[in-house]
């Protein structure tokens, strides 16, 4: 199922079909072409279509001299690997150069040496996903003092006056899906458990909120009894989640908030002979996530859409470089796309799923 999507203002049409581009290009149909994107600008938005189009094909020679730094959450992952070929399918396009450095674990410790020695290099723009929403601002305040414009893609910083622009899922909506998903398998009534990354990540922190939220909203004998931080790591979310199963022998749910917590959840649920009985929701789809999804150990997957927020990434670099700023929305929200053990393999849905390698 794939959940309501909005057009985007005209002037990002060509992001779009860009989309359907990488998707063909990488032959896995990684990004989810066929959705756009929801946008909103504290400038305006271009009113008039095609003039990044436009642009592109006729500067793409002379702007060889501009290079895009893209720093994932960590390089390992193939939720930022899937990141990483739509935004250099979308450089390729427009003609301009497309550096990826990050660190091996998602975290700050991780990525501050990495966007420290970035800067020294002086790139023309940075696209980073922040690991942090508070730890990330100082450096990314000495690109923006420098005279570097700043991308947020998938997390965010708090301090978003910083940013030329954010993109990212609807993160809250995710959240909110998976609520009513186990809602549904659970008849409305019983215990859950959120299994979340680290505090201070604005992605998983908006997912859990979204789902926290809906529970108590909607679900008056449901709730939520737990959260836990697994650090960005499947053996501690599986140990969590085994743990989680017995101390709570109500519990009819587990929602983990990204891919390695999906993996743990679906994996101690598998082990601990509850599939059918406590139902998990999760995110992201990579072949570990999805092969628990077919066998029923996760129920209901969101899966995101990479290759689309970094393509829309450097789209936006380029047209801040290249004296468009107007046209650049603020805020990018991309939809999320649903699945379930029952459309794991239809093609619809296979289309989102992640690569788990690329070597542009
Ligand atoms: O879920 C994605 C990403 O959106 C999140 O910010 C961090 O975790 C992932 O990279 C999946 O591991």
């Amino acid at each position: 199922m794939q959940l309501k999507s909005v057009t985007r203002p005209a002037g990002r049409r060509r992001a779009l079909l860009l989309g359907v581009a990488v998707a063909s290009a990488l032959a896995v149909a990684a990004c989810g072409s066929s959705s756009s994107s929801t946008t909103s600008s504290a400038s305006s938005p271009a009113s008039s279509g095609g003039s990044s189009s436009t642009a592109a094909s006729s500067s793409s020679s002379s702007h060889k001299n501009l290079t895009i730094a893209l720093v994932p959450g960590l390089t390992v992952d193939p939720f930022y690997i899937t990141m990483h070929a739509g935004a250099a399918q979308e450089a390729k396009a427009l003609g301009v150069n497309l550096t990826w450095q990050g660190g091996t674990t998602f975290s700050p410790t991780a990525q501050l040496p990495v966007v420290n020695a970035l800067l020294a290099k002086n790139p023309s723009a940075l696209l980073i996903a922040p690991t942090d929403v508070n730890a990330l601002k100082a450096p990314i305040q000495k690109f923006v003092n420098a005279s570097i414009p700043v991308i947020a893609v998938d997390t965010t910083i708090n301090d978003t006056g910083l940013l030329t622009a954010a993109i990212t899922s609807d993160n809250t909506q995710g959240g909110a899906a998976a609520a009513d998903a186990i809602a549904k398998l659970a008849h409305d009534k019983g215990d859950v458990a959120v299994d979340n990354v680290n505090p201070g990540i604005s992605t998983t922190d908006a997912r859990a909120a979204g789902f926290i939220n809906e529970i108590k909203t909607k679900y008056p004998n449901m709730h939520v009894v737990a959260t836990e931080y697994n650090n960005d790591s499947a053996t501690t979310a599986e140990s969590q989640v085994r743990n989680l199963i017995l101390s709570h022998p109500s519990l009819v749910g587990v929602f983990a908030t990204n891919l390695y917590g999906a993996q743990g959840a679906g994996t101690a649920i598998s082990a601990a002979g509850k599939t059918g009985k406590v139902f998990v929701g999760a995110y992201d789809a990579e072949p570990a996530t999805v092969a628990l999804l077919k066998k029923g150990a996760i129920n209901v997957l969101v899966i995101q859409q990479p290759a689309v927020e970094g393509k829309d990434a450097v789209l936006y670099a380029y047209d801040k470089l290249t004296g468009k700023s107007s046209q650049i929305p603020k805020n990018t929200l991309v939809p999320n796309v649903v699945a379930t053990t029952a459309t794991a393999s239809d093609p619809n849905i296979t289309k989102y799923y992640y690569v788990t390698s690329f070597s542009g």
